[in-house]
Order: C-alpha cells, then structure tokens, then sequence
C-alpha cells in the first residue's frame, strides 16, 4: 500500500549554546525517503562536529543499506566524541519501512499497523557492537515521530495524531511544547 510519507522538522539548540549538537538529516529522492536523527553527545561545538560528521557520512552514503550506514557512521566517527541516532527509510509505492536506532533517540508511532520501535544501546562512534535493522510495513495516516532527549516523551501522540495536523505543525508544536531547557532539541514527524 502506498503512502505519502510527509515529513516534518523542528530543531534548536539548548537556548544557551551558538550552535546545536541535534542534527537532521533529510534524503528524499526517487520516491525513497531516508530520514535520521542525530544527536551529538553533550552539547556546544564537540557535539556539532560530531551531528555534522554523521550527516556529512550519510550524505555520502545515502543509498547504503541501514545497517551498513549505520556501522560506517561509526567508523567516521571515531575521531569525534560520538552521537546517538535514529534511521528510517521509507518507500511510498509500497509503505515498506525500515528502522534502525542507538542510543537514546526515542520514537513513538501511532497506526495501524504493529510497530515495535526498538534502541540498541551504544554509541555511534565508539565501536558499536550490533546493529539491528527491523522492516515494518506502514498504512495511509500513520504517523511516526523521532525525537531526541531534548523532548520529553510525555507527550501523549494519539492525541496529537487524532488532531490531523500536518507533519510541521506537529514537529513544531512538539519543539515548543516539549522541548527541555538544558538541552538540544529535535525531531522528525513522518504522515503516511
Ligand atoms: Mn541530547
């Protein structure tokens, strides 16, 4: 079954700091979309460095397979202090989504279908031991949020989702809403 898969995004750094250690990055081409979250440990310039690092190696990589994305990540990360980071890939024409995350970048799904959004602990960057990749299959309306730990997670997504809102408008509300006061913040809001 075909989806839209419209995204939105919301991103900003802890209010003291010039530069955020949360990054996104977005590869939507060819009616695949490849979403990811990052989050550079701590906060400040060393956080950057290393979000940017990620997104640098994903961009040049954006066609690998999730797993392998994911395990070049860690390798190009060596050098920097490291990240925690949350991937999907979404095909429209067939709705088929795969998943990958480490550390504590949450997800939260609303839908049909009969998604278990699993973390493996670790560090991206620091020789991760096993990354698991998991297929699921996505239905029109679905929604899906990423958000690091800059967002509380009490927020309760049914009832965001029952409000129809668009995929900015909700990514927006989150940031604004539910965005901690020491920290990066960011997320990523997927709409079947
Ligand atoms: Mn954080």
């Amino acid at each position: 079954m075909s989806v839209e898969a419209k995204i939105g995004t919301a991103i900003r750094a802890l209010p003291t700091e010039r530069v955020c250690g949360d990054a996104i990055a977005i590869h939507d081409e060819d009616g695949v979309v490849l979403a990811v979250l990052i989050d550079g440990l701590g906060h400040g310039p060393g956080a950057a460095r290393a979000s940017k690092a990620a997104c640098d190696y994903i961009s040049d990589h954006r066609r690998a397979p999730l797993k392998q994305l994911v395990e070049g990540c860690d390798r190009a990360l060596r050098p920097t202090r490291g990240v925690v980071m949350t991937a999907v890939r979404i095909e429209r024409s067939t709705g088929a989504m795969q998943h990958v995350a480490v550390g504590n970048v949450e997800m939260k799904f609303v839908g049909r279908g009969d998604i278990t959004l699993l973390t493996s602990p670790g560090v991206v960057g620091t020789r991760l031991r096993k990354v698991v990749v998991r297929s699921a299959q996505l239905a029109p309306g679905d929604l899906l949020v990423m958000f690091t730990d800059g967002i509380s997670s009490r927020f309760d997504l049914a009832t965001i989702a029952a409000a129809n809102e668009g995929p900015q408008a909700i990514a927006d509300y989150l940031l604004s809403n539910h965005a901690k006061e020491h920290d990066d913040a960011g997320c990523v809001v997927i709409r079947c």
